[in-house]
């Protein structure tokens, strides 16, 4: 089987590329530019990208909105966090957090996965923003992203480990236990 992945992130796709391998299905990227509504939710956004997206291409396909959640920032950068890595990026998070000793984050993720239908899987990572950037891997704000109970970022890990324990993995997993059983 392959599945369209619509997103301008190659990241993402890899991530989801070595989550299905071992599932025997094919993720290939879609690149179509689609609106990123503003909102108070992931799952809001990514619904709306998803009914617009089904007006306009055929078959099934799904896509992935993310944020990262900063607790002392109240939640922000969160459904803005695309916006604020273009514009301030990892040196601009790492000055507003400069000298503050809570630097509790979380990832979200939400999967939705259109075939004539809306379904949406989600997952979550609590972790916290290092004072310097580690490691080379991944993408997005990876280097500064460590999550709880490792030593590592997720830069600093393959994309296996980092599938194991993400939001997007956690999300990716829920999306790939609904197939198994919706695809019979
Ligand atoms: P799309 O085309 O799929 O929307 P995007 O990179 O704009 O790609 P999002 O809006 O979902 O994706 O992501 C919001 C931001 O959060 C974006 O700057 C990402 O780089 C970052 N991000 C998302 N997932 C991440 C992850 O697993 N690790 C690090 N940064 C991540």
């Amino acid at each position: 089987m392959r599945l369209a992945f619509i997103t301008s992130n190659p990241g993402k796709v890899e991530e989801a590329r070595k989550y299905f391998r071992s599932l025997g299905i094919k993720v290939y990227q879609l690149r179509v530019d689609y609106p990123e509504i503003q909102a108070d939710t992931l799952e809001e956004v990514a619904e709306y990208g998803v009914r617009w997206l089904a007006e306009r291409i055929d078959g099934r396909f799904f896509l992935d909105d993310s944020g990262l959640f900063i607790e002392a920032l109240w939640g922000f950068p969160g459904v803005y966090s695309a916006y604020v890595y273009k514009t301030l990026g990892i040196d601009g998070i790492l000055k507003l957090l400069d000298g503050l000793a809570d630097r509790r984050a979380h990832f979200e993720s939400v999967v939705a996965y259109w075939d004539g239908e809306l379904h949406l899987f989600s997952g979550r990572v609590d972790g916290e923003i290092t004072t310097e950037r580690h490691g080379s891997g991944g993408f997005g704000f990876d280097p500064v992203f460590k999550p709880t109970g490792f030593e590592r970022t997720f830069a600093e890990m393959t994309t296996e480990e980092k599938n194991k324990i993400s939001h997007r993995g956690q999300a990716l997993k829920a999306f790939s236990e609904w197939l198994k059983e919706n695809l019979k």
